[in-house]
C-alpha cells in the first residue's frame, strides 16, 4: 500500500439527505411508505437522526472530521407542505443550518431532490405527470430566491435513474410500481425538470445579484455494468444494454436536452450545456447474465454487508468515460460503504481515493469527494439497519460516536491524501 496526496485544492466531505437525517417529516411519500409497512427492520423516517434539532451538533462533528465541503438536501415537503404554499419557518431553518455549516468554513452544496416529495404531489401523479415540471420550476424558485444568498452550487435531483428503477421498475420504493413504460415516463419528466432548474437557478442567482459562481449539476448513480460470463456474446450484449437503459440514455439526456430513445425523442427544451460539473455516486459493479436479464455481483470478489462488490476500479472506469463525453470537472457527490463492523470501510475509503489521486495525475479533473455518509441513517427501505456512517448513531439515545474509520477519514481530509503514518495506524493487518 502506498502513500498519495491529492491536488491541494482538492476539497472532501460528506453527503447526506434530508429524509435519512432530519427526522420530524410527515407530509412526504416517503413517510408514507414506511407507515404502510414497507421498511425491512420496521422503523420509519420520522425518528432517523433528529437533525433538525441537533445540527449544530452534527456540523461541530463534521468540522471535527475536518469537512471543507458537505452535500445536504432540503426536503420538498417541509417547505412546501401543500401544493403552492410556503413555509416561511421552514426555510429559515434550512439558512440556520446553511449559516451554521458557513460560520464553520464548510462549503455547502444543496439537493432539492432527493427521492423525497409532498404528499400532494403524490396526489397529482408525481412524476409520472408532467405538471411536475412547473411544480419543481416554481419549488426550486421559492428556494434559490431564499437560499441563493448563502449557496451557490446545487444538484438538482439525485440519482433519477435508481428513483426510476426502484420506484417505478422494481417497486421497492415509492411508488412502488412495476412498469418499464413509466420508467421511461418518469425518466424523461425528471430530465425536463432537471433542465428547467438549471436554468432557473442561474438566472435566480445573477437576477440577485447573489455573490460567488453558481455550479449546477445532477449526482449520478453510475456503476459498472459487466457480463458475467466474458465468453458469452449474450452477457455482453445485455450488460451494454442495461448500462445504456440505466444509466447513458438518461445521463446524455439530461446533458444536453436531446432525449435518447426510450427516453423520448427531439429536444422538447432546446438543447444546450445543461450542466456545470459531473456529479458521480459510485458505489459497485453489476454482473449481466443475458437470462432472465438479471444482475447479480461477482460472487468471488469481497462485497459489503448489503452484498455489493467492492471494486474501486470502476470508479476510474467510469470517471474517464464520463469525463470523456461531458468534458467538465468531476465532483464524487457519493462513495462509502455499509460496514457495520466497520471492518473494511477505512480500506474501501483509502481505494477509492486512491483512484481518485491517479486520476488527477492523469489529468481529470476530479475536484471533490464527498463520503456518503457523515452518520449511519435511514437507509430508505433497509431502515435503520444498514450503517454507511463515518459516526456510528444509537438511535433510541441519538448518541454518535466516531468509527475508527471516521478518524481516518478525517486524517485524509486533512492531508488531502493519506501518508505511511495513516498507511501504519489505520490499514496495516
Ligand atoms: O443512502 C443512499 C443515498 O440516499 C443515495 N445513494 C446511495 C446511498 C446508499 O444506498
Amino acid at each position: 500500500m502506498k502513500a498519495f496526496k491529492l491536488p491541494s485544492d482538492f476539497l472532501m466531505g460528506s453527503a447526506t439527505s434530508a429524509t435519512q437525517i432530519e427526522g420530524g417529516m410527515s407530509q412526504s411519500n416517503w413517510y408514507k411508505w414506511c407507515v404502510d409497512g414497507h421498511i425491512k427492520d420496521g422503523s420509519t423516517c420520522i425518528r432517523a437522526n433528529d437533525h433538525w434539532n441537533r445540527y449544530a451538533q452534527d456540523i461541530g462533528w463534521m468540522k471535527k472530521l475536518n469537512h471543507q465541503v458537505y452535500r445536504m438536501s432540503v426536503d420538498w415537503s417541509r417547505i412546501e407542505p401543500r401544493k403552492g404554499e410556503f413555509d416561511q419557518e421552514a426555510i429559515f431553518h434550512y439558512r440556520d443550518i446553511i449559516q451554521e455549516l458557513i460560520n464553520n468554513g464548510i462549503r455547502p452544496l444543496v439537493t432539492l431532490h432527493h427521492f423525497s416529495h409532498p404528499l400532494w404531489l403524490v396526489e397529482e401523479g408525481e412524476f409520472e405527470n408532467e405538471k411536475v415540471v412547473d411544480y419543481f420550476e416554481r419549488f426550486v424558485t421559492f428556494v434559490v430566491e431564499n437560499l441563493g444568498d448563502l449557496v451557490s452550487e446545487y444538484i438538482t435531483i439525485n440519482e433519477p435513474s435508481v428513483f426510476g428503477v426502484l420506484g417505478y421498475l422494481f417497486g421497492e420504493c415509492p411508488p412502488g410500481k412495476k412498469s418499464i413504460k413509466l420508467v421511461m415516463q418518469v425518466y424523461k419528466n425528471m430530465t425536463l425538470c432537471h433542465i428547467k432548474a438549471y436554468q432557473t437557478i442561474h438566472r435566480v442567482r445573477k437576477q440577485s445579484l447573489f455573490n460567488g459562481e453558481t455550479k449546477v449539476g445532477v449526482a449520478h448513480a453510475l456503476r459498472v455494468f459487466d457480463p458475467l460470463s466474458l465468453k458469452n456474446p449474450f452477457d455482453k450484449l445485455a450488460a451494454k444494454i442495461m448500462d445504456y437503459l440505466f444509466q447513458e440514455a438518461l445521463v446524455m439526456s439530461m446533458s444536453d436536452g436531446k432525449l435518447r430513445f426510450p427516453i423520448g425523442k427531439g429536444a422538447p427544451l432546446g438543447t444546450g450545456k445543461f450542466y456545470d460539473f459531473i456529479g458521480i455516486n459510485y458505489y459497485t459493479r453489476s454482473a449481466v447474465q443475458c437470462i432472465g436479464f438479471r444482475i447479480t455481483a461477482f460472487k468471488q470478489n469481497p462485497q459489503n454487508d448489503l452484498g455489493w462488490e467492492i471494486y474501486p476500479e470502476g470508479l476510474s472506469q467510469l470517471c474517464k468515460r464520463y469525463y470523456k463525453k461531458l468534458n467538465a470537472p468531476i465532483w464524487i457527490t457519493e462513495n462509502g460503504t455499509c460496514d457495520k463492523k466497520d471492518a473494511f470501510r477505512s480500506r474501501f475509503i483509502y481505494d477509492h481515493l486512491h483512484e481518485v489521486s491517479k486520476l488527477c495525475k492523469e489529468g481529470i479533473p476530479v475536484q471533490r469527494y464527498y463520503h456518503w455518509t457523515l452518520m449511519d441513517n435511514f437507509e430508505w427501505a433497509e431502515g435503520e439497519s444498514a450503517p454507511f456512517g463515518l459516526i456510528k448513531v444509537d438511535f433510541e439515545t441519538q448518541q454518535r460516536i466516531l468509527r475508527r474509520s471516521g478518524s481516518f477519514y478525517a486524517e485524509a481530509c486533512r492531508e488531502k491524501g493519506v501518508t505511511r503514518e495513516m498507511i501504519h495506524k489505520y490499514l496495516s493487518p
